[in-house]
């Protein structure tokens, strides 16, 4: 909490963490803090990752680029982060959603397995256990635990709930499941776990882990290379597995799932008829524009560049060809049938990022349309502004100094961050007497 707090007294400064001559003692509290840490996307580039956010901070540049910047940025409102939730006893929390019923409650998945709900009242005091599966869960590592969960769209009628978690074993294996609640909703029966999908991972980082139901009622899981460094052995390119990729399947029409027809190697003689899009290194959030339907996905980089891409249906996204923009495995990667990010940030401004959401809440109507990220290490929330087609333009809304595991939607579309260290804060429009503002 410390860390935190003198990196928010920095952002009060509007200094950024890369322009700061950083002091000794926060130079190993930061160390100390990402070591210890979850980092949900790298495990190989962490110490290297921690070093550059902490020396190789030269660049006096800290707004995220893109390829087709406009040099005039566009106007965003002042936004800071107010803490929510305070009273309620959370470890390492993940994910935060709500159930596509009546009630508001809210649903926290913590990394070890525990999934708990409580009220949607700022100053609520207790929670109960929806379900507890950490007799299962493997959270020994960095990138593993209880990762993603996802309500059925029609879980008011069926009382299904999809969860994604890691599972040791050997080797440890990556398991998307149903659980049904059999009181109503009250909680989810441990018992009634059905395995939907199980991916054998080569190694215990970059697992990705994100499973989401589309507009369109199928579930997209989206899952990382398979870990190590580099993609050694190449998955990003490869589809005939389920590594590197997302994958798009429809729950209900076969148990435990059938393919769409329209999903891109359907009828192909290569490819894996379950794959939506390929190419990804380690995505780590991803959502729907609940506006638009466009798929925004934040992909974590390997030494240099963090990503964001707007997923199609059947592009490849480059990696290990291309690390963002960047050709990564050769010097040649002039592919025209790769697509690139929307936008990129180098690791001079963060290591890891953390998608997040379109803004389609009502609290802050400047912010309508703008899709918001950030960075697991360095703490900087951006936005993205779509100026005109394919032309975006990433602007720094936040140096918050939190560790961000999350964003996280709430059906109103307000939107909320997950401190890996145990804090929801909400987004809230603000002004410049905000101790949280950093803009
Ligand atoms: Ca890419």
């Amino acid at each position: 909490m410390r860390l935190v707090h003198e990196v928010l007294m920095y952002g009060h400064k509007e200094i950024s963490m890369c322009n700061i001559a950083i002091s000794h003692r926060l130079k190993s509290r930061l160390l100390r803090v990402s070591v210890v840490a979850l980092l949900p996307n790298r495990l190989l580039g962490l110490m290297i990752a921690t070093l550059v956010a902490i020396i190789g901070c030269s660049d006096n540049n800290v707004s995220a680029t893109s390829k087709q910047a406009n040099p005039k940025s566009p106007i965003l409102p002042t936004i800071g982060l107010e803490r929510v939730f305070e009273n309620i006893d959370i470890e390492s929390p993940l994910w935060l959603t709500q159930a596509p019923v009546a009630d508001d409650d809210w649903y926290l998945l913590e990394k070890s397995g525990r999934i708990i709900r409580f009220k949607n009242e700022n100053k609520v005091t207790k929670s109960r256990v929806f379900l507890d599966i950490s007799d299962r869960v493997d959270n020994s590592t960095n990138e593993g635990g209880l990762l993603s969960m996802a309500f059925h769209p029609n879980y008011g009628d069926n009382q299904h709930v999809y969860l994604s978690y890691t599972r040791s074993g050997s080797p440890l294996t990556s398991y998307v499941t149903r659980f049904k609640s059999l009181d109503g909703g009250g909680s989810l029966s441990a018992n009634s776990e059905h395995v939907v999908l199980k991916v054998p991972q080569p190694y215990t980082n970059h697992n990705g882990g994100h499973i989401v139901f589309g507009a369109d009622s199928y579930l997209y899981i989206g899952l990382g290379d398979g870990g190590s460094g580099g993609d050694p052995k190449r998955h990003g390119q490869n589809v005939n597995t389920f590594l590197g990729a997302l994958l798009r399947i429809d729950v209900d029409k076969a148990d435990p799932y059938a393919v769409p027809d329209d999903n891109p190697f359907v009828g192909k003689a290569q490819g894996l008829a379950e794959i939506y899009a390929w190419g990804l290194r380690n995505p780590w959030r991803w959502s729907f524009d609940r506006e638009t339907q466009v798929l925004w996905l934040a992909d974590v980089g390997q030494n240099n560049w963090e990503e964001v891409n707007i997923i199609k249906k059947g592009g490849n996204y480059g990696w290990n060809i291309r690390e963002g923009t960047h050709c990564y495995r050769s010097r040649d990667c002039d592919d025209k049938t790769l697509q690139n990010p929307i936008v990129e940030y180098s690791h001079k401004q963060g290591c890891s990022i953390t998608g997040g959401f379109v803004y389609r809440g009502k609290a802050i109507p400047t912010l309508q349309g703008v899709y918001l990220y950030g960075d697991y290490c360095s703490g900087t929330v951006w936005g993205i502004v779509k100026q005109r087609e394919d032309q975006f333009q990433a602007v720094k809304l936040i140096e918050s100094g939190l560790n961000i595991a999350s964003f996280s939607e709430g059906k109103d579309g307000e939107l909320y961050v997950l401190h890996l260290a145990g804090e929801i804060h909400k987004i809230v429009k603000t002004n410049k007497n905000n101790p949280t503002l950093v803009r």
